[in-house]
């Protein structure tokens, strides 16, 4: 069964894939870190169609075209603003299922992640790469017929090195 994940270290923008994931806010209005950066390169056209999407609450997602992104999709998840409590855990994980879901709905075959939350909402690296690598492999568990290749876009060396750690 063709369900695999890969890692890819640069700019999550360029990559050649059916659907990328957004770290956005709730607002999907756009805001810093690979959120401004998917805004930047996908174009104006990107918001407009995030302001009909009245918002998104945390741990869900919700879909979107990718107009000047390679990507065609953009599927936009917001992440715990970290800060130590259980359901930190909890939340982080619905963003994976939830973007797998949507992109199942979508016949998308092809995703990037970021390593949602590590950037301006602070989770832990390592602690937020073991629950992203653990809650894609029950995915591909709960969805054994359903093919499809997930990258773990690495902003830098450190967070691949993370995620390699995690998978040793
Ligand atoms: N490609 C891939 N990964 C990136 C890129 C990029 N172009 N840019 C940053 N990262 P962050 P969050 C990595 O802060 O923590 C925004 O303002 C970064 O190194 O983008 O979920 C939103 O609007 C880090 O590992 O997202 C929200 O307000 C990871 O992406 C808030 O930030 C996530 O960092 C969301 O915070």
């Amino acid at each position: 069964m063709n369900q695999k994940i890969t890692f890819d270290i640069g700019d999550i923008t360029r990559l050649d894939v059916d659907a990328i994931v957004n770290a956005a806010n709730k607002t999907l209005l756009g805001g810093g870190g690979v959120d401004g950066a998917i805004h930047r390169a996908a174009g104006h056209l990107l918001l407009e169609e995030c302001k009909k999407l009245n918002g998104c609450q945390t741990g869900e997602a919700k879909i979107t075209k990718g107009y000047n992104l390679n990507a065609h999709y953009v599927i936009h998840t917001v992440g715990p603003i970290y800060s130590g409590v259980a359901s930190d855990a909890v939340d982080l994980a619905n963003c994976y299922q939830n973007s797998l879901d949507i992109a199942r709905e979508n016949n998308i075959c092809s995703i990037a992640f970021p390593a949602i939350s590590t950037g301006v909402y602070g989770y832990p690296k390592q602690d937020a790469a073991r629950i992203a690598i653990d809650t894609i492999q029950k995915w591909f568990n709960d969805n054994p017929n359903y093919e499809i290749k997930v990258i773990m876009s690495c902003f830098n060396q450190e967070m691949y090195d993370i995620y390699m750690e995690v998978l040793r």
